[in-house]
């Protein structure tokens, strides 16, 4: 019996590879590596045309693959913006708002790494890919708002983040200096003591290097959230000298009245007033940023690595992208939550194994990376997510997928503020129904958006088309799958 057992599995074995190699003829079985940075300004990277930071790890990545020039997040701070690309929804479809998982509101319905689970990958995240509290979160190690269902396996990195041994100042809110570095969501710059693994990035960077040499030989998919260069801005000394000394910082140009033609609500929670951060405070906030900027590229070189050394470059994309902009003084304003170009855009590069590298000038959102990794990796595409495909812009990056680009400031349940981005103009609307004002900025004329053309009447039909634009643009994402009721506010 043995005997002829032995031929006959044989013939079986050989039939499943050939079936095997057939499907992967049809659709290679690519891995993903998605890296995430949070609070990432594309415009500290060297690779977008930062001249002071230096970022040559993220660079390679754009070397090789495509860089998108007019990526926009979806929602401009952690919780909402994560959600929506994890869930495949927009914000206002999914009505995730807040700092939460979106399991609660897509019920059973497949997030972006859960699609790649159920097709056989094995899935993990390293740190922050759904909503963690930085420090709160970091500096427990704990899950934060995660959704258990899109991984296999997933681990945290804890950090000490502001309370690392190092030399500390808090530069918000601290005009006589006599506070020490606080926690808390607070500009406080470390130059901390000791190497790259004392904190939370060091310890990402090092357990997605294992994860890498563990699973090359299977199909993975690997979230690697890198926590910098969030507050507190915190990386080791030796990434702090070409940032110093801090006074050598130029401020984005300061103009007067800059606030005059905003609305209230365009004005944003951290300004230079606010925060009393005077001209040394901003500069140190800025040298302080990018050295953790250049810290955080340096993790991102060891996993870059780790794929060279398992010999996978070949059949693994990597994306790299933040969870939104930043605000680094430009009209005094810091940080996220403004819809005002630096804090909606995102950097993205996508880097596919055999394409060219290419600038793609397209508007994108982070919603077209759940459809473009499906199809990318020979996956269905779920009909009822939101995003769109940009695959084809990978081979041809004078395409266009979307003649507008949309984004929200989600508080106030979604009521506050709206951004429809075009190739030419920013509209931004406060509340649904305009009633706290609007901005309207030509983009080709006016980048640094200093003059809010709303109000003028030679614009006049300009913002009533763009107003439309935004309800019609709303009235679509609500039309979806999910079943939720939206009244209008
Ligand atoms: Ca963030």
């Amino acid at each position: 019996m043995k005997k002829s057992c032995l031929p006959l599995f044989a013939f079986l074995f050989l039939g499943l590879i050939s079936f095997s190699n057939t499907a992967q003829a049809a659709a290679p079985q690519y891995n993903v590596l998605f890296i995430i940075s949070d609070d990432l300004t594309s415009t500290a990277l060297s690779c977008y045309g930062n001249k002071v930071c230096q970022t040559p790890n993220i660079d390679s990545i754009a070397a090789k693959g495509t860089r998108f020039t007019h990526a926009y997040c979806q929602a401009t701070y952690c919780g909402p913006s994560r959600a929506s690309f994890m869930s495949g929804y927009y914000p206002h479809a999914s009505k995730a708002f807040g700092y939460v998982s979106p399991r609660s509101y897509i019920g059973d319905r497949a997030t972006w790494s859960q699609h790649f689970k159920n097709n056989g990958y094995y899935t993990a995240r390293v740190s922050k890919i759904y909503h963690m509290g930085v420090p709160g979160d970091i500096e427990k190690g704990s899950n934060g708002t995660d959704d258990p269902a899109s991984w296999a396996e997933r681990f945290n990195s804890q950090g000490p983040e502001w309370k690392a041994p190092g030399d500390g100042e808090t530069l918000e809110n601290n005009p006589d200096g006599k506070k020490p570095a606080v926690g808390g969501n607070t500009f406080v710059v470390v130059e901390a003591d000791g190497d790259d693994l004392v904190h939370s990035d060091g310890k990402t960077a090092k357990k997605a290097v294992e994860l890498i040499e563990t699973h090359k030989d299977e199909p993975f998919f690997l979230g690697v959230g890198f926590v910098r260069p969030h507050v507190p801005f915190v990386a080791p000394r030796s990434y702090y000298p070409p940032y110093k000394p801090y006074s050598k910082h130029v401020l984005p140009e300061k103009y007067p009245g800059d606030w005059d033609d905003i609305p209230k609500f365009g004005i944003n929670y951290k300004t230079s007033v606010n925060m009393k951060m005077d001209l040394r405070r901003q500069k140190k906030a800025v040298g302080g940023y990018l050295a953790s900027v250049a810290y955080m590229d340096a993790q991102v070189g060891k996993v870059l690595d780790a794929l060279k050394r398992a010999g996978i470059e070949d059949k693994t994309i990597v994306i790299f992208t933040s969870d939104h902009g930043y605000h680094l003084g430009e009209h005094d304003f810091w940080a996220k939550v403004s819809l005002h170009e630096e804090s909606a855009k995102v950097p993205l590069i996508i880097s596919v194994p055999g394409k060219k590298p290419a600038v793609c000038d397209s508007l994108a959102e982070l919603l077209d990376l759940y459809p473009t990794l499906s199809s990318l990796c020979g996956l269905k595409v779920p009909e009822n997510i939101q995003g769109k495909n940009l695959a084809p812009l990978l081979d041809n990056p004078s395409l266009r997928v979307r003649d507008a680009a949309f984004s929200v400031d989600p508080r106030g349940k979604g009521n506050r503020g709206f951004l429809l981005r075009d190739d030419r103009w920013a509209y931004i609307q406060y509340k649904e129904d305009a009633s706290a004002g609007a901005e309207l900025y030509d983009m080709e004329k006016d980048p640094q958006q200093f003059t809010n053309l709303v109000g003028k009447p030679e614009y006049a039909l300009t913002v009533a088309v763009f107003q439309e634009r935004l309800a019609a643009k709303l009235k679509d994402i609500r039309t979806n799958d999910l079943g939720h009721s939206y009244t209008q506010k």
